[in-house]
């Protein structure tokens, strides 16, 4: 089965809990210990990336490590074309939409295309809406964040991703956000497309990743919080309470 199609599947039962892990932050071994525990803990996959300094040397090495020890797809989730590993699943193949700069929205994959053609990975098309604060990636990305109230512009931006044929949107709020994406916007959101949607940024705690949830995201991904934790109890409501599983 293609990576899309466990994914297409998998929402159609309830709501994805995805586990973000940043190559730049840690050791290959250390990595793939906290891939393993998320997924002991039901994390449904995991994705690799970071918004700076990923090479290609910690991009393969974390994705080898933690191939080796967990069964759930591991995803690569790409700042630029500058990096792509053959040993991930499958890939996001991923426009930000929102930047001003043509690069982030069709000049890396431009550059990207034929090395995903050549290594034969997985892409998995994707619509990245950058909403405020944004953070590091809104930044390195050039992004014109979308207001937090501004639920027509949230709404538009996730009917274009569909209808130019994307697969996936993601709302972004940004790693290591102060507030995750607003509720009402991925309640709008949610209410306005038929493709899956993703959502991730500042969601650090239980009830946090219940009220996405809630509000409509078929995907949560955290990524911060699993860093940051003794890979103990919390990490396990967190992730029980994205997928409403608790
Ligand atoms: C960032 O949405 C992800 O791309 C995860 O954000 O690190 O805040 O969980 P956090």
């Amino acid at each position: 089965m293609t990576v899309k199609d466990y994914i297409k599947e998998a929402v159609k039962k309830g709501t994805m809990h995805m586990t973000l892990l940043d190559p730049a932050k840690q050791e290959p071994e250390q990595a793939a210990k906290m891939a393993a525990v998320a997924e002991s803990m039901g994390s449904d996959a995991i994705m690799v990336g970071g918004s700076t300094g990923v090479t290609q040397e910690n991009l393969d090495a974390t994705i080898k490590a933690i191939k080796k020890v967990v069964k759930v797809p591991v995803i690569y989730f790409p700042s630029g074309a500058h990096a792509i590993s053959p040993y991930a699943d499958a890939m996001y193949f991923m426009s930000m939409l929102n930047s001003e700069t043509i690069d982030h929205v069709i000049g890396q994959q431009v550059k990207g295309a034929p090395i995903v053609k050549m290594i034969g990975i997985e892409p998995i098309s994707m619509g990245y809406l950058i909403v405020e604060p944004g953070m590091k990636v809104g930044e390195v990305g050039k992004a014109k964040p979308i207001p937090r109230n501004d639920l027509k512009k949230a709404v538009a931006y996730a009917l274009a991703t569909e209808y130019m044929g994307m697969e996936l949107v993601y709302l972004e709020a940004g790693s290591g956000a102060p507030e995750p994406v607003p509720v009402e916007m991925i309640v709008a959101v949610k209410k306005s497309v038929t493709i899956p949607l993703i959502v991730g940024g500042g969601i650090r705690d239980p009830q946090t990743a219940e009220r996405v949830r809630k509000a409509g995201a078929d995907i949560v991904v955290t990524g911060t919080v699993v860093e940051n934790s003794d890979l103990g109890d919390d990490l396990r409501k967190l992730i029980q309470a994205a997928k409403g599983t608790a």
